[in-house]
């Protein structure tokens, strides 16, 4: 056995059965993702993707990987292409390193989905169902500003728990929560200085098939 294997993951809390590592990145970490989610963003601009309903969605998208994340009048999907029709840049290895410790024991993830959230975006409860296999967890790194996170159980409506994400928290929401309502209620914009216009950045990575 090496010495690493005997190195046991203990979550800072766990709210809603979604475990958070307080603060897993370093600054220098977040640093370095920032810069690498700019160059994704440079090859898949940042969109705002429409609700069924026709509205823009509060919160701004792109992705990397084998699928991204799609929203117009049919509803949410995963898709192959960026809507410029190109594929989505690689999931940059920075990123990937994370989802080999949180997921160890699951196939690497197929979408790295990013969004954006400027001041006053929100994202509503929903749950993360359109994947394949439940098996596999979804690991979510916050960086930039505060982020009030809330989460419920498996059916609509039932009671919830919030807790506040800050730059560098990984959350991973996997076994029994996996299919638990989650939400972001709001920002506290321009909490943080990691991101030099405000704002926060939510990164999420999903094995997609
Ligand atoms: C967000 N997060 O933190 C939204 N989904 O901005 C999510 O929707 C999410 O944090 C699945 C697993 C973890 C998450
Ligand atoms: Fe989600």
């Amino acid at each position: 056995m090496k010495l690493n294997d005997a190195i046991m993951l203990v979550p800072t809390v766990v709210v809603g059965g979604i475990s958070v590592f307080k603060r897993f990145l370093s600054p220098s970490d977040q640093l370095r993702i920032v810069g690498d989610l700019r160059q994704v963003a440079a090859r898949a601009p940042i969109f705002s993707p429409k609700t069924k309903m026709g509205k823009p969605m509060s919160v701004r998208l792109t992705a990397a990987g084998d699928f991204g994340w799609f929203s117009d009048h049919q509803g949410y999907r995963y898709v192959r292409q960026h809507p410029s029709g190109l594929d989505w840049p690689e999931i940059p290895t920075s990123i990937m390193g994370i989802w080999k410790v949180m997921a160890a024991q699951a196939p690497d993830p197929e979408c790295c989905l990013v969004n954006y959230y400027g001041e006053g975006a929100r994202m509503g409860l929903h749950q993360d169902r359109d994947e394949a296999n439940f098996d596999w967890p979804v690991v979510s790194v916050s960086l930039g500003d505060d982020a009030l996170f809330r989460v419920g159980g498996a059916e609509r409506g039932g009671k919830t728990a919030s807790i506040w994400l800050q730059s560098g928290d990984v959350a991973v929401m996997g076994g029994a929560a996996r299919l638990n309502y989650h939400g972001i209620d709001r920002i506290k914009f321009g909490s943080s200085q990691l991101l030099k216009d405000g704002g926060r950045l939510n990164v999420t990575l999903r094995v997609v098939k």
